[in-house]
């Protein structure tokens, strides 16, 4: 806000002696203000490039616009079953998020302390935060484990026959009819605008062609689809996930 000018003594405005040109330009143009070194230092991620989990949490931080240093956690290797990493998450997976001097584990127990704590994608009333929850636990219930299974089998790293392929693949679409229904009523899943939610169920649904599950069946899961890769921040996993530690 702009200082009233100062009064004299006796009762006389007196304005403020007009800047140079130079000055004045200085003060027209502020520097842009950058992450302090406390922002950048708050938040690490462990993962690994592959990870669908790994790839949730990163994609939440870059539509936060947070930075976070990235350290590769080589499964090939079996770097996740090491103490050293144990310590940082007890179930041997990848994502864990170092939040200051805290670690998080579970993607979607993640997603929601980014959203509260960062104050985006959250819920703004009890209801959302509710329909929030209930969303992202209905994925993993519902949607996540017959997508990475089929995944997981057509890149070689899961081995079951025909039978639960198909099992998979109608389990599968089961739960992208419902995500339709959804959408075909609201924009966004939980609530007016996009919410950690959306961020948790879009990091499955864009996997689904991996798993040869055709989205075109979906016409608003796929409109869905294209408004989150729309907004601000958006970043593919190949942008966000090295094969190497980052650190900022
Ligand atoms: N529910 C967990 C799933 C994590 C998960 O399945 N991570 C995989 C990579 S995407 C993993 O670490 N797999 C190795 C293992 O389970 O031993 C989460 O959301 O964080």
């Amino acid at each position: 806000m702009a200082k009233p000018a100062k009064k004299a003594a006796k009762g006389k405005v007196v304005s403020k002696p007009a800047k140079t040109a130079k000055a004045a330009k200085v003060a027209k143009a502020p520097k842009e203000k950058g992450p302090s070194a406390a922002e950048k230092n708050r938040f690490t991620l462990y993962g690994f490039a592959g990870s669908t989990s790994t790839y949730t949490v990163a994609l939440m931080l870059s539509l936060c616009r947070h930075p976070f240093s990235y350290i590769h956690v080589s499964l090939r290797d079996g770097a996740h079953k090491l103490a050293d990493y144990l310590v940082k998450n007890r179930y041997g997976q990848v994502p864990a998020l170092r939040d200051g001097q805290v670690f998080l584990v579970q993607s979607a127990a993640i997603l929601l302390h980014l959203s509260e704590s960062l104050g985006k994608f959250d819920g703004k009333t009890m209801l959302e935060k509710a329909r929030i929850r209930e969303w992202l636990f209905w994925q993993w219930d519902k949607l996540a484990v017959p997508v990475y299974r089929l995944r997981a089998r057509n890149r070689g790293f899961r081995q079951f026959g025909d039978e639960v392929r198909v099992m998979y693949d109608t389990e599968a679409k089961a739960a992208l009819a419902v995500l339709e229904g959804e959408l075909s009523k609201s924009e966004w899943i939980a609530g007016k605008k996009a919410t950690a939610a959306d961020v948790g169920i879009y990091s499955v649904v864009r996997f689904c062609p991996d798993a040869n599950v055709d989205l075109g069946h979906y016409p608003h899961v796929s409109a869905w689809k294209k408004r989150i890769e729309a907004l601000p921040g958006f970043a593919t996993p190949e942008q966000l996930l090295p094969m190497e530690s980052r650190l900022v």
